[in-house]
């Protein structure tokens, strides 16, 4: 079945007059990868479908092959003649659904995704929930299509499995990762290229503001968790961007051997993130049951309209700010 549908999707892509790209709304490393290698493909045949994102790229892609690309601008959905949407890494299927709301017509929708929590909205859904990274789905579809990997492509689907995979630490990482990664680097990936993209650009700011959350690290032994947080006064007093601290949770995952972590923060929407990871517990539950998604080991969600509130001992609860309309 798989194979089948790897193949049902490169016959519509290449048939495709005008298709978009949409990455998922949470702009990372594998969505980006992931969509931008398809990109590679697709100029290869004198296309350069748009790729949209939901906010600017962060400034850590900017090497990325084809970025230049992607775009913020709602209005490349007011086209009648799109016939073809592909989604990337979008396990959110209401977020895509506002988008398909934007076009005139009715274009087929491709879903290529490994999320467990993805609804299956497309017409055609590769959805593959054993793979490491939608870039490693989309390795696997060049291989089923017997489509030669351009070092810019390589490079685009590497930066996605060192993102989802934390470089190859986290639970997610299997032999498929490093199959894949191994082929990729003999495609001519650039490696130094990715570890760049991945660690080596960490502003002072990022750091100083992970320092805040390390300080606040709070252990509950009896429940088997740690917990920290940011609160938007944090955030907003050293001018970091939420991208920036996007990979506390990563890190703090690779570096405490804690059962489960929660990760909270103010976002700029009057709403709480939480972040979750977890060694023995599957948080893709709990971030279901409020409305956010992921991967059994590391999944969040968002608590609309609530703020932080903490106390000196570390410990924080999250307080309602009631209906704002
Ligand atoms: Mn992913």
């Amino acid at each position: 079945m798989e194979a089948y549908i790897h193949r049902q999707i490169h016959e519509k892509l290449l048939h495709a007059q005008n298709p978009v790209f949409v990455s998922d709304e949470r702009v990372d490393g594998d969505s980006l990868g992931a969509s931008l290698a398809m990109v590679d493909y697709m100029s290869r045949h004198g296309k350069r479908p748009n790729v949209y994102v939901s906010e600017e790229v962060p400034a850590q892609y900017s090497a990325l092959p084809h970025v230049e690309i992607c775009t913020t601008d709602l209005e490349i959905f007011n086209d009648s003649t799109i016939d073809l949407v592909v989604t990337f890494d979008c396990s959110d299927g209401e977020y895509v659904q506002r988008l398909l709301d934007l076009i005139p017509g009715e274009p087929l929708v491709i879903n290529i995704d490994h999320h467990a929590t993805n609804p299956h909205y497309g017409d055609l859904n590769q959805v593959l929930v054993d793979s490491p990274a939608t870039a490693e789905v989309m390795y696997r579809f060049f291989q089923e299509n017997g489509v030669v990997i351009t070092k810019d492509a390589a490079t685009c689907l590497l930066t996605g499995l060192c993102f989802d995979t934390g470089a190859f630490t986290n639970r997610a990482t299997n032999e498929d990762a490093f199959d894949a990664a191994s082929r990729l680097v003999m495609n001519g990936a650039r490696v130094q290229d990715v570890v760049q993209t991945m660690f080596q650009n960490r502003s002072i700011s990022a750091l100083r503001v992970w320092g805040i959350a390390l300080e606040r690290l709070y252990e509950n032994k009896q429940m088997g968790f740690v917990s920290t947080y940011l609160t938007r006064k944090d955030i907003e007093e050293h001018e970091v961007t939420d991208d920036e601290i996007d990979g506390l949770s990563n890190f703090l995952n690779l570096v405490t051997d804690a059962p489960t972590l929660f990760v909270l923060r103010e976002d700029n929407q009057r709403g709480v993130k939480v972040s979750m990871r977890s060694l023995v517990r599957d948080v893709s539950i709990i971030a279901h049951a409020f409305g956010g998604g992921g991967h059994k080991r590391a999944a969040g969600f968002t608590i609309r309209d609530a703020r932080l509130m903490c106390d000196e001992s570390l410990r924080w609860r999250v307080e309602s700010l009631g209906e704002t309309k």
